[in-house]
């Protein structure tokens, strides 16, 4: 059995990645089982005609990527995918819009991908598809002549049905992902949200008491597979990368005071702006804290092409520099926001040494920063992690500050309490939180869904770690 992942973008190796939670996920799967991984190049063809994929092989890996006519690719991307789909599946309903020419042009990239993705599978393939971008894809494969086992996997939520129920093309969506032989959710609470949609569609009877959807003679399997990750790989390079040269001069800048930091993509689910207010209430009612903390935020910037993200970034340009112009003292920065992108092992080790995560997104299929965090402390010294109660995340790590990501009071309440929490409790809390993360680390993630896609082919194939994974 050879695992063959596709997604919107692939990590190719050796080449700049912008990251992302899925491409942590899927390399990981990839690293450990080898295969074949297919998605966009990221570059451009002038015409859909001229498509070839692209083959590049690296310790198992197949790495096949086409190139998309640009103006196909932006209705597609910046369109549909992250304009409408987006914001939707997140509850957004005021940043969602709707266009039939960008749903066409999604529905035409998902054609393209299956009719360059079929030729490539072999009979035994299991094939496993990620993310809100490639929602149709199993049924494209099937008017391929593709007849595999096909897995699904949303790695952000699924809203409520009265949410969904906003796009004209909502039934003709729902009605493709029963191609999938197995839809796979970050939460119970996402899973409960698709088949309460089925439901209202479909009627009650589609609705299968083992949660499977079933339809016109086809079966889909619903299931719930929090993603994890590498706990053991994040402990080592978080300890080891403490004598990098990024963590070193990040450790001197501190000046002995205690770092909070906060790691997000620049996008509007992650509550950057209410966090940032929160931090301004936490300096104007513990004016003690002034010159004693330093808060760095690191957003690298993504989708700037798509307006509601230039606008954030905008926002959230103006907002730090109006707290850093209130509270900023000749020798104290309050806020030190990096639009820029770090080496993996250099991120843990900032996480290492920060005394407060802050992750308050006010929406979140899991959040993978959130459980780096946690495993990348110190156990004899570890930092506290303030969590929003609306990530996936909170349903595990219940040991976090849990907070409500839109109440700023409450955010900056939390960050006091965490910065004077005492050791004992840090540990405590610690040491239960990576039980749970070493209970569903990244290997389980995809072991559990792939044994859940084919549980006869799964037990025949064992996968193999590749050295460093
Ligand atoms: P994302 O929305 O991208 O993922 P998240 O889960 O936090 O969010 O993953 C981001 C990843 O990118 C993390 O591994 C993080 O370390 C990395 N990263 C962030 N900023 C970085 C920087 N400046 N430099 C280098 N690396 C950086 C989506 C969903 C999430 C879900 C994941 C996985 O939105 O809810 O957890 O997929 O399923």
């Amino acid at each position: 059995m050879r695992l063959v992942n596709v997604s919107n973008r692939i990590t190719i190796p050796r080449r700049a990645a912008a990251p992302g939670g899925l491409a942590v996920g899927v390399l990981a799967a990839m690293r450990a089982r080898g295969g074949l991984w297919f998605g966009a190049s990221g570059d451009c063809v002038a015409n859909a005609a001229d498509i070839t994929p692209k083959l590049l092989e690296r310790d198992r890996v197949t790495y096949a990527t086409i190139d998309v006519p640009e103006e196909l690719y932006t209705a597609y991307y910046n369109g549909f995918a992250n304009g409408t789909l987006w914001p939707l599946l997140h509850s957004f309903l005021g940043t969602f819009h709707y266009s039939a020419s960008e749903y066409q042009a999604y529905d035409a990239v998902n054609s393209l991908f299956a009719c360059h993705l079929a030729p490539l599978l072999t009979d035994t393939d299991l094939v496993w598809v990620h993310d809100y971008h490639l929602l149709p894809l199993a049924h494209k494969l099937h008017d391929a002549g593709v007849r595999n086992r096909i897995g699904f996997f949303l790695h952000i939520p699924f809203p409520p049905y009265d949410v969904l129920r906003a796009l004209p093309v909502c039934p003709q969506l729902m009605r493709s992902l029963l191609s999938f032989d197995l839809l796979g959710f970050q939460t119970q609470g996402d899973r409960l949200n698709f088949l309460a949609t089925a439901t209202a569609l479909w009627g009650e009877t589609v609705v299968g008491s083992d949660g499977a959807v079933a339809m016109a003679g086809r079966r889909t399997m619903t299931g719930v597979f929090p993603i994890g990750v590498d706990v053991a790989d994040i402990e080592k390079s978080s300890a080891e990368s403490l004598k990098s040269t990024s963590v070193k001069q990040m450790q001197a800048g501190l000046l002995g005071m205690p770092l909070m930091i906060g790691v997000d993509r620049l996008d509007y689910s992650k509550g950057l702006l209410e966090r940032f207010a929160a931090y301004r209430e936490f300096l104007e009612v513990h004016p003690e804290q002034q010159r004693r903390v330093v808060y760095v935020q690191i957003a690298p910037l993504s989708r700037a092409d798509v307006r509601a993200y230039a606008e954030l970034r905008a926002a959230l340009e103006q907002s730090a520099g109006r707290t850093n112009g209130v509270f900023a003292a000749t020798d104290w920065t309050p806020i030190r926001y990096l639009n820029r992108n770090f080496p993996r092992n250099v991120l843990m080790g900032f996480f290492r040494m920060a005394r407060v995560g802050l992750v308050t997104p006010v929406r979140d299929g899991m959040n993978l920063v959130a459980k780096e965090f946690v495993a990348a402390q110190d156990p004899d010294d570890p930092g506290v992690l303030v969590l929003s109660s609306l990530a996936g995340a909170a349903v595990e790590l219940e040991d976090a500050l849990l907070v409500n990501p839109y109440d700023s009071s409450a955010i900056a309440r939390a960050m006091q309490t965490a910065l004077t929490m005492p050791l004992d409790e840090r540990r405590a809390r610690h040491r239960r939180s990576m039980q749970v993360l070493r209970s569903n680390d990244i290997h389980q993630w995809h072991t559990r869904f792939l044994r859940a896609l084919d549980p006869i082919g799964f037990e025949h194939a064992k996968p193999r770690r590749a050295a460093g994974s």
